[in-house]
């Protein structure tokens, strides 16, 4: 089944909010098939964000991001991408909708509690980047039948 990378970041475990936000994930059924604590550098952040390396804040984005270890994680589930995205909410935490996890614990632009992957290509680079293959578990959940109809696996 389809695979999402998440990211608690440093301001989630500073508040102690990783219950909180573990469990909107779980709730919802998305299943944890990796899980992990680790320290990021500036080098993993390069990668990670590409994209917004000659962004001016980007230096204040690498301070926050390895102010403290941060939570990564693997979650499986049917379109677990678009689904981990759209409870995410929008990127800044003052604009995402109530009930998105940035929009009920949030109030930063930066310090926007998780990072989700924002395409299927991207999760799987993102996995690969994150996790070595003997991290990501693959196991049956006997729940799966309460949570998907056959005819949706
Ligand atoms: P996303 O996390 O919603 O996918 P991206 O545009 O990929 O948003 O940005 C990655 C991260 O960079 C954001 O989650 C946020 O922490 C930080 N960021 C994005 N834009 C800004 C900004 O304008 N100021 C400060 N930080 C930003
Ligand atoms: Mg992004």
């Amino acid at each position: 089944m389809e695979q999402t990378f998440v990211i608690l970041k440093p301001s989630t475990i500073e508040r102690f909010l990783i219950g909180d936000v573990l469990t909107r994930f779980q709730h919802r059924g998305l299943k944890i098939s990796g899980i992990k604590m680790m320290q990021l550098d500036e080098k993993i952040l390069r990668e990670h964000y590409a994209h917004l390396v000659d962004r001016p804040f980007f230096p204040s984005l690498v301070a926050s991001m390895t102010r403290t270890p941060v939570i990564v994680m693997v979650l499986e589930g049917k379109e677990a991408v678009e689904t981990v995205r759209s409870m995410t909410g929008a990127t800044n935490c003052r604009k995402a909708a109530p009930g998105t996890i940035r929009g009920d614990f949030g109030l930063s632009g930066q310090e926007n509690i998780v990072h989700a992957s924002d395409s299927v290509d991207n999760a799987k680079i993102e996995i690969n980047r994150f996790f070595k293959p003997e991290e990501i578990f693959d196991y049956s959940l006997l729940i799966r039948p309460a949570i998907y109809a056959a005819d949706e696996i």
